[in-house]
C-alpha cells in the first residue's frame, strides 16, 4: 500500500468524467488500498480515484467517528438511485482544495447503489455526513467540485488563489 500525491485545483484532471470499472482486477484492488491509505493519511472522510489522478469510477469513504473502529468502504461504479426532496446544509471541505470550507445545500437523504470489491451489488440508504459525502464523491466522478455550488464570486476567488499558488510552485 502507498500514499499517493493528491491532485489539487486548478489541475484540469479534476474536471474529467471518470470511466466505469468493468473488471475488479488486482490493479483495481491495489488502487483501492492506496486510496484508503491516502484518505486516512490526509485525513479525509472520502476520496475519489481522480483525486490521485486515476480517472476510474471508484470511491473510498469512512465516516466513522473513532480511529479505533475504522469502517472503510470501497464503492465501485456508485450511483445515486433516490434523493429526498428535503435539503440540508453542511460545511464541506475537499482534499483537492486544501483548507477551504463552505456551506453547501444538498438532498438530506439519498439511496445509492455500488459494487464492492467482491463484485456484489449493494444498495444502501444514507443520511447525515454519509449522505453528504457520497454525493460529494460521486460529483468528483463526474468532474464536479463542491465550489461549483457556490456563487461565481466565491468560486472565482478560490480559483484565483490556487492558480497563483500553482504558478508560484511552478516557478520555484
Ligand atoms: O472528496 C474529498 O475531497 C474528501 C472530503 C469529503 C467530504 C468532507 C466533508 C463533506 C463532504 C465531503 C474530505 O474528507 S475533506 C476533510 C474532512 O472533511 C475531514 C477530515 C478529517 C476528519 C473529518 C472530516
Ligand atoms: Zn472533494
Amino acid at each position: 500500500m502507498s500514499i499517493r500525491p493528491l491532485v489539487i485545483i486548478p489541475d484540469s484532471k479534476l474536471r474529467l468524467v471518470s470511466e466505469p470499472i468493468t473488471d475488479i482486477s488486482s490493479e483495481i484492488r491495489r488502487l483501492a488500498d492506496d486510496m484508503l491509505e491516502t484518505m486516512y493519511d490526509a485525513p479525509g472522510v472520502g476520496l475519489a480515484a481522480i483525486q490521485i489522478g486515476v480517472p476510474v469510477r471508484m470511491v473510498t469513504m469512512d465516516v466513522s467517528k473513532s480511529d479505533d473502529e475504522r469502517q472503510p468502504m470501497v464503492l465501485i461504479n456508485p450511483e445515486i438511485t433516490w434523493a429526498s426532496e428535503e435539503k440540508r446544509v453542511y460545511e464541506e471541505g475537499c482534499l483537492s482544495i486544501p483548507e477551504y470550507y463552505e456551506e453547501v445545500e444538498r438532498p438530506d437523504r439519498v439511496r445509492f447503489r455500488f459494487m464492492n470489491l467482491q463484485g456484489e451489488t449493494i444498495e444502501q440508504d444514507a443520511d447525515g455526513l454519509l449522505a453528504t459525502c457520497v454525493q460529494h464523491e460521486i460529483d468528483h466522478l463526474n468532474g464536479v467540485l463542491f465550489i461549483d455550488y457556490l456563487s461565481k464570486l466565491k468560486r472565482d476567488r478560490v480559483m484565483t488563489k490556487f492558480k497563483k499558488a500553482a504558478k508560484r510552485e511552478a516557478g520555484a
